[in-house]
């Protein structure tokens, strides 16, 4: 179900708050991810994905970035998350399962950063708008 706009505008302004810190926000759900559901670290043979690795933090800086264009283009996630899509479809083959153990691990981190900005409106918007992200990145599997 889409967003309504209610939800897009706590996305955008609860973001806006704490995308100062994306980049730590990215590595410390990588890091909640692997550490809670091992079975996600096969897709990462080729990383060291010790606590503190600087691979791990830069791909949680990059996860983050594409966060940050996807809430900036939350009208149009198909689009803005395409060639993104291409990647985890054709190159990658990440079983769609993980995307919801990921999104998880993304609420908890956010939760983390937010503190007292955290809502049941907060929250129910965060989990509905990772899974539009993770729709979008999971559409070309089919
Ligand atoms: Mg993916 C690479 C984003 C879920 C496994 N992921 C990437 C990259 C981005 C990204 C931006 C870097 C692309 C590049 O270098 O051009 N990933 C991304 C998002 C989400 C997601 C936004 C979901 C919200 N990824 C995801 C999941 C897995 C996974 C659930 C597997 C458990 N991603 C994965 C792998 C790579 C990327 C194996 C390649 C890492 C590398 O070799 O550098």
């Amino acid at each position: 179900m889409s967003l309504t706009n209610s939800e897009k505008s706590i996305i955008v302004s609860s973001w806006d708050k704490v995308s100062s810190q994306a980049e730590a926000i990215g590595t410390e759900a990588l890091e909640r991810l692997f550490l809670s559901f091992p079975q996600t670290k096969t897709y990462f043979p080729h990383f060291d994905l010790r606590p503190g690795s600087a691979q791990v933090h830069a791909l949680g800086a990059k996860l983050a970035a594409a966060l940050d264009d996807a809430v900036k283009n939350i009208d149009n996630l198909d689009g803005a998350l395409s060639t993104l899509s291409d990647l985890h479809a054709y190159k990658l083959w990440v079983d769609p399962v993980n995307f919801r153990l990921l999104s998880q691990c993304l609420q908890v981190t956010l939760a983390g950063h937010l503190l007292q900005d955290v809502t049941a409106a907060t929250q129910a918007a965060w989990d509905k708008f990772l899974e539009e992200v993770s729709a979008a990145l999971t559409a070309k599997y089919r």
